[in-house]
């Protein structure tokens, strides 16, 4: 039996950097996916934290925060980082990645069409500075033509790739060309896919829109 259980709904959203580790990892997980019907009937039982997901429950103990998840897992399969300074550029990466998943989310819930066009703007933005930031992170490690941290893949170009799936293609902004302009990020983006682990997740996880 899977010594991990991944709690969520059916979506990548805030799973899938843990997924994505642990598919690096090779190692097996129960996939759990709840509709929002089942989700109301378990969110009552009370034994979800904060009554949110995604949790994991591990040898009977359950976690819950997707970045704590992550970099547990991270930690547990040795995609954390090396040494702390290591781990602190993972966190920076997952930070990054959480900003801007955080303004995706508001574009997504305005209502107001004229302010849902000034978040763009403003998300469009933030987008360059945070993608021209990391470029440079990346080409300071060893001129680029690894991964964002250290000499391996780490957590943090798995977050990247998890959240590089929304800009590039998602119902709430789609930028399939964005990457052009940061030529390290992307072919470090088809270098995580290629892993074979990861891209025998790929291949087998359940197509959803978010
Ligand atoms: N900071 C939390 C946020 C969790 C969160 O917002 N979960 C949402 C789905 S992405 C949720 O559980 N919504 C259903 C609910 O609140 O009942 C994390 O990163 O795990």
């Amino acid at each position: 039996m899977p010594k991990h259980r991944i709690i969520y709904f059916n979506a990548r959203g805030r799973a899938e950097p843990s997924r994505l580790v642990l598919s690096a990892a090779g190692v097996e997980f129960e996939d759990i996916r709840f509709t929002s019907e089942e989700w109301e009937t378990e969110k009552a039982t009370g034994k979800y934290h904060f009554g949110q997901l995604p949790c994991m429950e591990t040898d009977g103990v359950m976690l819950s925060q997707s970045r704590a998840i992550a970099r547990y897992l991270a930690n547990e399969y040795g995609f954390a980082g090396r040494t702390n300074l290591e781990k602190a550029k993972v966190d920076i990466v997952m930070d990054t990645c959480e900003d801007l998943l955080q303004g995706m989310i508001k574009i997504h819930f305005e209502k107001d069409d004229a302010k849902k066009a000034e978040l763009t703007t403003q998300y469009d933005k933030k987008v360059a500075t945070t993608l021209a930031s990391l470029e440079k992170m990346l080409t300071d490690n060893n001129g680029g033509d690894g991964f964002l941290v250290g000499d391996g893949v780490s957590l943090a170009d798995l977050s990247f790739y998890s959240q590089m799936e929304y800009n590039l293609s998602s119902p709430i902004l789609s930028s399939p060309n964005l990457l052009d302009s940061y030529p390290k990020l992307k072919a470090l983006n088809a270098r995580v896919a290629a892993l074979p682990n990861i891209a025998a997740w790929l291949e087998k996880r359940p197509k959803t829109e978010f």
